[in-house]
């Protein structure tokens, strides 16, 4: 799998609303917004599906959890609750195959999911 958009967006070549960074997750605004708040966390290592990530993956991808986590009790979302969602392929409704954790926020969410 090559390059995405958000490989472009990690390295700064377009832009993004970029709300978080560390040494392994960049966190910014979707582009498309679903909910008053959505955020996509993505790991810079570029694992390009949840179903290609490895035992190796575990740490990091408990680190874009856990970065997601700590985003929304810093921005006091946490309370009233928050989505995460991982979209894996064509029927998960993956469209950018670099995988990304969606944090949505500010509304009432429904299940189950469309
Ligand atoms: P998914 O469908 O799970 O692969 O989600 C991809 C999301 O990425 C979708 O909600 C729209 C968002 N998106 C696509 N292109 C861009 C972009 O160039 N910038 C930003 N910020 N978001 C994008």
């Amino acid at each position: 799998m090559g390059d995405t958009i958000f490989g472009k967006i990690i390295r700064r070549e377009i832009p993004a609303d970029i709300v978080y960074e560390d040494d392994d997750v960049l966190a910014f605004r979707d582009l498309n917004p679903q909910a008053p708040v959505h955020l996509l966390f993505v790991p810079k290592k570029p694992i390009a599906t949840l179903d290609g990530a490895t035992p190796a993956d575990a740490e990091l991808l408990g680190k874009v959890l856990l970065a997601a986590a700590a985003y929304a009790r810093r921005e006091g979302l946490a309370d009233q609750g928050y989505r995460t969602v991982i979209n894996c392929n064509e029927y998960g409704g993956q469209t950018v195959f670099h995988l990304h954790l969606h944090l949505l926020a500010g509304r009432q969410m429904h299940w189950p999911p469309g």
